[in-house]
C-alpha cells in the first residue's frame, strides 16, 4: 500500500530519533532520486569493492535555483544520521553520497560508523531538513529486497519527478513484485535516463563539481 505523502511524513517523523522532529513536511525542491543498496562493484572508484563503501544515494535539486545543502541530513530506516550534506547544488543538479563518504562523516562526528547502512533485505532512506529547532522530513523511499539485489538501483523515472522503478540493466529483475525493472543502467551523479535524450548537457565544470563531494 502506498501512503499519501502527508501521512508518510507524519508516520516517519514520529519515529525520528533526532530532537524536535515535527509532523510537517519541508518545502524544498531537493529530492531523493536514486539508491544503490546492494552494490557488487567498485561504484565509488576507490579501486576496491566494499559492500559498505560502494553503497550510494543520489539526491537531485528539482528546482530552478541553487540550494544550500548545509542543513540537510540523510538517515536510513532506523533514523540515525548517516550523513550531513554540505556545499551547494545547482538547479537540476545531481549529487551522490557514497557509503565511504558517509562512513568518514560518521567517524568525524562521533556517530556510529556503519556507512549508509542500507540493508539488502529492505530498508528506508530518508532525507531531512533542519530548519531552526525543527527537523522536517523532505523525502523518503522504502524499498524491498528485490530492489536491493546486486547492482540494481532504484530511481525516479522520469528523472527527479517520476515514480520509483528499478534500473536493472546490470542485473535484470524477472519477478512480478512491484516496482518492476526498466533494463536501464544505474546513473550515479547523472540524470535517470532510460531511452530518452538528455534534456540538458553537462559541462565539464559541472561534472567536476558533482564529484567534489566524494
Ligand atoms: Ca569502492
Ligand atoms: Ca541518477
Amino acid at each position: 500500500m502506498r501512503l499519501a505523502p502527508a501521512v508518510t511524513c507524519l508516520a516517519l517523523a514520529l519515529l525520528l530519533h533526532l530532537p524536535a522532529a515535527t509532523s510537517a513536511c519541508a518545502d524544498t525542491p531537493l529530492r531523493l532520486n536514486e539508491i544503490m543498496a546492494g552494490p557488487a562493484r567498485d561504484w565509488d572508484g576507490s579501486g576496491a569493492f566494499s559492500s559498505r563503501d560502494d553503497e550510494w544515494v543520489e539526491v537531485m535539486n528539482t528546482g530552478a535555483a541553487a540550494i544550500d545543502l548545509s542543513s540537510f541530513l540523510i538517515t536510513d530506516g532506523d533514523s540515525i544520521p548517516r550523513y550531513a550534506l554540505s556545499g551547494a547544488l545547482a538547479a537540476g543538479g545531481h549529487l551522490v553520497i557514497y557509503g565511504k563518504t558517509s562512513y568518514d562523516w560518521e567517524h568525524a562526528t562521533a556517530h556510529p560508523a556503519f556507512g549508509l547502512s542500507l540493508s539488502n533485505s529492505g530498508d528506508s532512506v530518508m532525507l531531512w531538513h533542519v530548519v531552526g529547532a525543527e527537523t522536517l522530513l523532505v523525502d523518503s523511499y522504502k524499498y524491498a529486497s528485490h530492489e536491493a539485489a546486486a547492482d540494481r538501483a532504484i530511481g525516479r523515472h522520469p528523472d527527479g519527478t517520476g515514480d520509483w522503478v528499478i534500473f536493472d540493466g546490470l542485473n535484470p529483475y524477472t519477478g512480478t513484485a512491484p516496482p518492476q525493472g526498466n533494463n536501464c543502467n544505474p546513473s550515479p551523479a547523472a540524470p535517470n535516463l532510460c531511452g530518452e535524450t538528455p534534456t540538458r548537457s553537462l559541462t565539464w565544470g559541472s561534472v567536476k563539481s558533482m564529484y567534489k563531494s566524494r
